[in-house]
């Protein structure tokens, strides 16, 4: 399916690499509402294509709330321009408030008010996920909050490098905290990734914070350039734009990056991505409790 979207700019990028937007390598995520309902079809899809993405799903009115809230706490540091509106999320350009500042500190902030809290682990999002797990379930308790300004990009990788060290049955949920268009750099998934048992043996199973100098990937990330995976391996990758309420899931082996950030007005692309597991199963301690270590913790 080509990609409908009302300006489909003349190239799309991720880290400066341009993907090859013909229609055999590039198109457009395909949503999985018509499925709600029916648990057997939706496990059956993410089978399929590694992803489920669902439009118009969580809360419109709360995820706003949750983006207000973000913004508020960037804006306390001055990255938003305030002769624009608050909730455009417009950066000011001066960093100067973040280099003066506990950047922990403010991370964990930026991660942790009511409303992100509400949109992330209640509702409808754990609800979904206790019926597609089918008994009591448990989200880590880390909530991974992306502020991408123009010129910034995710490179490729599997979420297992990041977060391995509990059961391999964990779902992400990337959130889009606002509307995403294309140039605001949303997310993208290589189609197929997910079964592609050489790349998750070798890359894959690199555990991000133990396996620094056996790993030949640099950071966690398997490259910067969406083109090379997809030329060893094949698959597309499929995006698409997002808008408040939407959101898209995927397992520990689905290799997703995003596209660059290219807002002509300067916007800050938010979004987050949680993660949810069954309570039975072990979970990965780095990222459980009320203050999550995180990569500190070996
Ligand atoms: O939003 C992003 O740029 C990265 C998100 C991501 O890597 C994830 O959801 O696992």
């Amino acid at each position: 399916m080509a990609i409908k979207t009302r300006v489909l700019p003349e190239t799309l990028t991720s880290n400066g690499n341009a993907f090859d937007l013909s229609n055999e390598t590039f198109g457009e995520l395909r949503d999985a509402n018509g499925l709600l309902g029916n648990m057997p079809a939706i496990h059956e899809r993410l089978a399929e294509d590694g992803y489920l993405l669902f439009r118009n799903y969580l809360d419109k009115e709360k995820v706003l709330a949750a983006r207000r809230e973000l913004i508020e706490k960037l804006d306390s540091i001055g990255l938003i321009d305030r002769s624009k509106p608050l909730l455009d999320a417009i950066f000011s350009g001066d960093t100067s408030g973040i280099v003066g500042s506990d950047r922990k500190a403010f991370a964990r902030e930026l991660r942790s008010g009511p409303a992100l809290k509400e949109i992330c682990f209640s509702g409808r999002i754990m609800s979904f996920f206790e019926e597609f797990f089918g008994d009591e379930i448990l989200h880590l308790n880390y909530i991974w909050v992306r502020n991408r300004r123009r010129g910034a990009a995710t490179p490729c990788h599997y979420d297992w490098v990041y977060m391995g060290r509990g059961t391999r049955n964990v779902v992400t949920a990337w959130i889009p905290q606002g509307a995403v268009p294309l140039v605001d750099g949303p997310l993208a998934i290589l189609h197929g990734s997910h079964e592609w048992e050489e790349l998750q043996q070798t890359y894959g199973s690199i555990d991000v914070d133990t396996d620094k100098e056996k790993n030949p990937y640099g950071g966690g990330s398997l490259t910067k350039d969406p083109n090379q995976p997809q030329q060893r391996y094949g698959g597309r990758w499929l995006t698409t734009e997002f808008e408040p309420g939407d959101v898209l899931m995927f397992g520990m082996f689905t290799l997703h990056c995003s596209l660059d950030n290219e807002s002509p007005e300067n916007r800050i692309r938010l979004s987050t991505d949680t993660r949810y597991q069954l309570a039975s199963e072990p979970a990965d301690e780095r990222w459980i409790g009320d203050d999550p270590f995180g990569h500190g913790m070996m």
